[in-house]
């Protein structure tokens, strides 16, 4: 049995708050912080916060915090062992030692990657959603549930301890990541304290990013592999792919923060360009693919792009349904991109499955598909890829796949999803349009888009998913 990987943890105070400590700020996010401080120095190290549950806590304690990043590349894999975390902390637990970490003087930033549903907002609206349960739990109690509820919570005691605040930064795939997580925090702390949200208002940052890095769930043989590979048994690995990017709207509080751009990340005035090639290029065909190529039977995204339908049907995608709807942000060719994602996809070390990015479709879908999909049809170009895709959802979240078989639906709507569907594909659509949290209100009143839901769903119901995709 090999030894367990250990690292004597370092006792200098963290610079950074991460909320939501999943495998991809492990993989993306906390690699570059630890080059940037490798190169330029600074007290960055991070104090993770694992919001729901203390498995990788556990994990990482015996190993004095650290972890290996293994990169899965075509040629083969190479690991690195990541040693930025100063501590973990579970909320559920203590809450209020998250809240002191987050008001400690040395901690200027306060990173989060809480996925799409940690906002607790309105997918469809941006806006917060004010009668989320963790939300009225928030409002009535000190201790907070949620990730708004922590900022604000834990922004007001910097505010009573005459400190500057943490500048805010989001990395979650939403669009305008910065504006989103700064709507939902001044909402919350309007209805705490008016004065509170004006101070935020005035003194606080929210810069928004865009995140790349493609962070597959690792697996026991991923973990039996790494403990050959590096003679070390480590309980919490990630694994990435070689590709990573991270584009960054330079607006940080006082200016504090790691030396980034020595490692690559770009700093730029206006990062929205950037967000919507990544969400609607990247994520839009990848939860097209995961939908469509788990009906057809795939398992992950490398299996679906192999079938020659579905490299050509992601490749329609990108040409004809979304590039022309996109503004290229400045030095990138979109071209050149979508080849660059489809040998990211066909990558075949990359085990992502389809079901991991299946999850939380209905938090994902409007900022990765149903944006391109209301522009495309104003502009009165054809959509039926992305149309058809939206169409495999609704299949999907009825929970059950071409064959019958029970699938294991993970959305936050999931019970209500599976209750739409309906013998007749016209009613089922019905049903789905009307969620005003998923479908803005261009694309619920358009009868166009309804009638040619219902020809997708009617065709992935009676000839299948691959052959629907196939005649795209
Ligand atoms: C994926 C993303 O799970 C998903 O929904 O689309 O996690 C994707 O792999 C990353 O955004 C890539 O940067």
């Amino acid at each position: 049995m090999p030894d367990r990987l250990n690292h004597a943890p370092s006792d200098a105070p963290a610079g950074i708050v991460h909320l939501g400590l999943g495998a991809f700020f492990r993989a993306h996010g906390a690699i570059y912080i630890a080059e940037a401080m490798q190169r330029s120095g600074g007290d960055w190290g991070i104090v993770g916060v694992s919001l729901q549950s203390p498995g990788t806590r556990d994990k990482l304690k015996p190993q004095g915090w650290a972890y290996t990043a293994l990169e899965l590349g075509p040629q083969g894999e190479t690991p690195q062992v990541v040693t930025v975390l100063r501590d973990v902390l579970v909320a559920p637990e203590n809450p209020q030692a998250v809240l002191d970490a987050m008001a400690a003087p040395s901690v200027r930033i306060v990173s989060l990657t809480v996925t799409e549903k940690g906002y607790c907002h309105e997918p469809s609206t941006g806006r917060l959603n004010a009668d989320h349960p963790d939300i009225r739990h928030d409002l009535e109690n000190p201790l907070p549930k949620s990730a708004p509820g922590f900022l604000v919570r834990a922004l007001a005691a910097r505010r009573d301890a005459g400190l500057r605040p943490f500048t805010v930064l989001c990395c979650d795939n939403l669009p305008e990541n910065g504006h989103v997580v700064r709507g939902v925090v001044l909402d919350l702390a309007r209805l705490i304290d008016p004065d509170l949200a004006r101070w935020i208002e005035a003194q606080g940052a929210f810069p928004s990013t865009m995140v790349d890095r493609i962070v597959p769930a690792t697996t026991p043989a991923d973990m039996d592999r790494l403990a050959s590979l590096t003679g070390h048994r480590d309980e919490a690995p990630v694994m990435h792919e070689p590709f990573r990017q991270w584009v960054v709207e330079d607006n940080f509080v006082d200016g504090a923060r790691p030396d980034l751009e020595k490692v690559g990340v770009q700093l730029v005035a206006d990062v929205t360009p950037f967000e919507h090639m990544k969400l609607r290029m990247l994520n839009g065909t990848h939860s097209s693919l995961a939908y469509l190529g788990y009906l057809a039977g795939h398992e992950t995204i490398s299996d679906t792009v192999a079938d020659p339908v579905f490299a050509a049907f992601v490749d329609k995608l990108w040409r004809s349904e979304i590039i022309p709807a996109l503004t290229p942000p400045p030095g990138e060719d979109l071209g050149a991109y979508a080849d660059a994602l489809a040998a990211r996809y066909a990558n075949p070390a990359i085990r992502h499955r389809n079901w991991q990015i299946a999850m939380d479709g209905s938090q994902k879908l409007p900022q990765r598909i149903l944006g391109t999909i209301a522009e495309g049809r104003a502009a009165g170009r054809a959509v039926p890829g992305l149309t058809l895709a939206v169409a495999a959802w609704m299949r999907y979240a009825s929970g059950q796949d071409e064959k019958g078989a029970a699938i294991e639906v993970k959305d936050p709507l999931a019970p209500r999803l599976a209750a739409l569907w309906r013998d007749d594909p016209a009613d089922t659509v019905g049903g789905f349009l009307a969620l005003t949290e998923v479908f803005p209100a261009t694309l619920r009143d358009d009868a166009g888009f309804a009638a040619d839901l219902t020809a997708a769903l009617e065709g992935l119901t009676v000839r299948g998913a691959r052959a629907m995709a196939a005649d795209v």
